[in-house]
């Protein structure tokens, strides 16, 4: 079994496949806390946890068909810790609601595919330069990053960015050894990762064995067959891959993380629910505004915002929780509660998921909507 030596795992992650490993937590502790816990930040793993001694671990980059080598004290030792809040998300978070309109090919997630973490390491921008790479070298695209997780036929997990993205210094990319001021758990890339700030979870390579850079994207399936948006009329007989380009922002998104929907609801003394939720958008905007109705739009309530990251954008690269008390009509017994977030370049959530669908569920942000009973 390759899986055997997978770590284990908090009891309250609900897995949607177990092998490989992938889970999410109850969405009602993501509201509980700015930084999301290691333990319970959703885990996404396309193939066995490798096992990784720090000893032994090399970071290789391929630069104008040379290699540099080097190992985890060198990054440590060799440039400056950054430390940075960001959000990371599955382009398959809440790909379950999606599936109501039309099946689709996929884990079938729910709200809970995004955490919130402190990351810290060198920028990836800074080791770039240490070994040569120049900003304005037109013969540089992308850079491609390897994951130490293996196929069968012993092909790694990778993907690739836009070297514009890897060597701003303002794109914030780190390759982190620590999570939250602990070394990274083996779930979530242990020794180093790749966190691209803004950039759907997928780029955000765990267990990073090998960097290169060049003139393509990387060649992985995951860049080239996977995670990308399609019309909503291409199905997997029509789909041609080649046609859409690769998933790196995402679009805004927010979620209620409690009440749960199909709960019993006692009104506070003033005739209100109590809502909490998360709302994030990619490419670093800043979530301006999270709008609520509890009667289908009739009356939108915006929720507070109780926590941010004080980072402007474009770099405003976490998530913001937020809450409300939005008043509910007299003798109502039953109520929908929708919410929909507003960055800081004024994008919104579409309203239904009808006419965003697309064959592999991904980018799923339609207006957030539960269903709740009112005790009498
Ligand atoms: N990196 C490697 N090496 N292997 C993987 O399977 N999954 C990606 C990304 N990086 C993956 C990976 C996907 S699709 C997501 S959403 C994030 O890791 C999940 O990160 P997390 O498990 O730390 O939450
Ligand atoms: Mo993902």
């Amino acid at each position: 079994d390759p899986y055997a030596k997978d770590p284990r795992r908090h009891p309250a992650l609900k897995p949607s496949s177990t092998k490989p490993f992938n889970a999410e937590p109850p969405p009602s502790i993501l509201a509980d806390s700015f930084i999301t816990p290691v333990d319970l930040f959703y885990v996404r793993n396309h193939l066995p946890v490798p096992d990784i001694t720090e000893k032994d671990y090399n970071l290789e980059i391929n630069f104008k068909g040379k290699d540099y080598t080097f190992s985890l004290n060198d990054l440590k030792k060799k440039f400056e810790k950054v430390t940075i809040t960001a959000a990371v998300m599955c382009a398959g978070n809440r790909r379950g609601e999606m599936t109501q309109i039309k099946p689709v090919k996929g884990l079938n997630w729910g709200h809970a595919v995004i955490g919130n973490a402190t990351w810290s390491g060198p920028r990836l921008s800074d080791v770039l330069k240490y070994i040569g790479v120049k900003e304005e070298d037109p013969a540089i695209q992308h850079i491609q990053f390897e994951g130490l997780d293996t196929d069968v036929a012993n092909v790694p997990y990778g993907a690739s960015i836009p070297f514009e993205k890897a060597i701003d210094p303002k794109g914030d990319v780190i390759l982190a050894y620590e999570m939250n001021g602990e070394p990274l758990p083996r779930d979530h890339g242990y020794p180093v990762r790749a966190v691209v700030p803004g950039v759907v979870g997928a780029r955000n390579v765990k267990w990073l064995g090998r960097i290169v850079v060049s003139d393509v994207e990387s060649d992985s399936h995951w860049q080239q067959n996977d995670y990308k948006g399609f019309n909503p009329s291409v199905d997997w007989d029509t789909v041609d891959f080649k046609k859409s380009p690769a998933i790196q922002e995402l679009p805004v998104i927010s979620a209620i993380c409690s009440p749960d929907s199909g709960s019993v609801i006692k009104l506070n003394p003033n005739n209100s629910i109590s809502l909490k939720g998360y709302a994030w958008s990619g490419g670093g905007r800043k979530i301006v505004r999270v709008d609520v109705t509890a009667d289908s739009g009739k009356t939108w309530y915006s929720a507070d915002i109780t926590d941010q990251d004080t980072r402007k954008e474009p770099r405003h690269w976490g998530w913001s929780l937020w809450s409300i008390d939005v008043p509910v009509p007299k003798g109502t017994s039953e109520v929908e509660l929708w919410a929909k977030a507003v960055d800081s370049s004024y994008n919104t959530q579409p309203e239904t998921f009808a006419n965003i669908w697309n064959l592999r569920g991904v980018l799923s942000n339609a207006y957030h909507r539960v269903k709740v009973k009112v005790a009498a």
